[in-house]
């Protein structure tokens, strides 16, 4: 057996180690890192980028903790840099790992944030409207489609990083025409007619495509903010394509703009109290919004403050008329979520790993589910089951499960709002799942695992029986480090389609299943198949069919 005074020179040179790592990370709490002005630009554009959507403008954290200075200091450069290089479970993405990042970058990040974060600059409608542009005026839009195309099967694609939306025919699977959008597009909205795509870039310029023309085509854009993640127009009976909303990160706000030119018209400041009854909340931002069927107004969910606002568009028309907007206290962190029988808008509070039920008809919070560990709706799924009735499903980033709710309280009482099932995936990571009536299947996929197999892989699960029937890799997207992710229906159901999500030096694929029998039948490719993440069917998108 080694004696205690065998080891003292090994607990020396531990002693000593820890001292100079002690040291170090003293020095580090000391010493603000500088940046040169160059690098201070830079950093700060790359954390609007890669960093703000998750962490906020402002640092204050929503999805992903705060990143206050005064918090990472103790942390030191070396651990900030391995965090960014290879990210955390829960969704933190390994930004270096997956080749978006350089490690110059990712030292850069490091130091950048134990600096305070630098106050964004506010908008003024001056701002806005002068970023207004009217490509083609209303008069000179054709009163029919300028083409054969059945433009209601056409699919929007986002080419995230080409800022780019590619029309693609859904019957022939041919690109229509690739048409420029705003920075890194995030969503797109079919107008309630269908004809016109709403697109919403993350540097908030919104662009408002015409599908009637041939070929389609930007009729007119606005930059409404700096950074946006959603948009959606009117949809209440008489009001059709006549509004839109844009709902911004930063500043906190959101713009209401002329449906067929996006004019901008009024600007809603959304900072405010947390519940109306909490903190004051500068950053108070634009989650998820979704137009109601039974009142004219946008439900617009605001993640730090926690509310839901119910937005009156009905006498904007009318001078000296009353905008009314109606507060209603939800839950915090609202993120994204879709509609349960075209009546309840079911948007996750994410963070809370909870799901919140509005009634749109009522206008009041009907219920609340406890779902997986944070639940990533997209808009959901709904689909009719034979025991439970109307259902509705939301995948979760956190937890290997689809988490099914039953949602029909007039019909199916005893397990309304309850869930039913609890599905078992074999991966954690999903981002969005989708369905259709005429499929079988719910599919399911898995973008953000670390495990480059399982990004690349999706799953199918029996609507009926509620469990997993089939999961594969999608063959050739893990070697082109492709993430396959949101997938789309065509107009009849008979096929879906999901996005393999590489990089903008290469070329990926969007892969094309038969709706039935799951076999792959064409894959849509091309030089100009770019970063493809979400697709939206016109007809699909116009009618909540998801
Ligand atoms: Fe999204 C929906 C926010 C990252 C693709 N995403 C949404 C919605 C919000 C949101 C609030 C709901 C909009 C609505 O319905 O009105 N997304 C955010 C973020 O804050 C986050 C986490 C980080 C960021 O910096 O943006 C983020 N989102 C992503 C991506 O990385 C994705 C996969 C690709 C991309 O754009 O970079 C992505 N998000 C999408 C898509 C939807 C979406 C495709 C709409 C799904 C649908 O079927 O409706």
């Amino acid at each position: 057996m080694r004696k205690v005074t065998d080891r003292l020179p090994l607990l020396a040179l531990l002693t000593a180690i820890s001292l100079v790592l002690f040291s170090q990370a003293f020095a580090q709490e000391a010493t603000t890192p500088e940046l040169t002005s160059p690098e201070w630009e830079t950093a700060t554009q790359l954390y609007f980028d890669r960093c703000a959507g998750c962490h906020g403008a402002l640092r204050g954290g929503a999805t992903g903790p705060d990143l206050f200075p005064d918090r990472l200091s103790a942390m030191g450069t070396s651990y900030l840099e391995a965090v960014i290089h290879f990210g955390l479970p829960g969704g933190m993405p390994g930004w270096g790992a997956s080749g978006t990042l350089s490690e110059e970058q990712i030292e850069l990040m490091a130091r950048f944030l134990l600096n305070e974060p630098p106050a964004p600059a506010p908008i003024s409608m001056d701002q806005i409207r002068d970023s207004w542009v009217v490509q083609v005026p209303v008069d000179e839009r054709p009163a029919e489609p300028e083409h054969d195309l059945n433009w209601e099967d056409f699919f929007g694609v986002i080419l995230r990083d080409m800022g780019q939306v590619a029309i693609v025919d859904g019957g022939t699977h041919e690109l229509v025409t690739l048409v420029d959008t705003g920075h890194a597009i995030h969503i797109l909205r079919s107008s309630a007619s269908g004809r016109y795509f709403n697109a919403i870039g993350r540097d908030g310029k919104a662009s408002l495509i015409d599908l009637w023309l041939d070929p389609p085509q930007v009729v007119s854009e606005v930059k409404a903010c700096y950074d946006a993640r959603s948009i959606e127009s009117s949809h209440f009976e008489g009001f059709e394509d006549r509004y839109a909303i844009v709902g911004c990160y930063w500043p906190a706000l959101a713009v209401i703009l002329d449906g067929l030119t996006l004019e901008p018209l009024k600007m809603i400041g959304t900072a405010g109290y947390e519940r109306g009854a909490g903190d004051y909340v500068e950053e108070a931002r634009v989650a998820a919004i979704v137009a109601s069927r039974f009142h004219p107004e946008w439900i617009v969910t605001l993640k730090e403050s926690g509310q839901a606002w119910f937005v009156d568009y009905s006498r904007l028309d009318e001078p000296g008329q009353p905008l009314p907007v109606t507060m209603l206290d939800a839950d915090l962190y609202l993120h994204d979520g879709g509609w349960a029988q075209e009546r309840y808008f079911i948007v996750a509070a994410n963070a809370l790993d909870k799901l919140i039920v509005i009634d749109a008809q009522e206008r009041n919070v009907t219920s609340e589910v406890l779902a997986g560990s944070t639940p990533h709706p997209g808009r959901g799924a709904n689909w009719d089951h034979p025991e439970f009735g109307p259902v509705w499903a939301t995948g979760n980033l956190g937890s290997d499960e689809l988490t099914v709710v039953a949602v029909d309280p007039d019909n199916h009482p005893d397990h309304a709002f309850e869930v039913v099932a609890r599905v078992e995936v074999p991966w954690t990571g999903n981002l969005f799942i989708k369905t259709h009536p005429n499929s079988p299947w719910l599919i399911y996929d898995f973008p953000m695992s670390p495990l480059p197999a399982a990004a690349a892989s999706l799953c199918a699960i029996d609507k009926v029986t509620l469990e997993t029937e089939k999961c594969w890799e999608v063959p050739g997207a893990a070697d082109l480090g492709a993430r396959m992710v949101h997938i789309e229906f065509n107009q009849a159901g008979t096929e879906f389609w999901v996005s393999a999500w590489g990089t903008r030096d290469e070329p990926s694929f969007i892969a094309v299943y038969d709706a039935v029998t799951l076999e792959e039948t064409h894959r849509i490719e091309g030089d100009w198949v770019r970063t493809p993440t979400g697709k939206f069917n016109s007809y699909n998108t116009a009618n909540n069919i998801y």
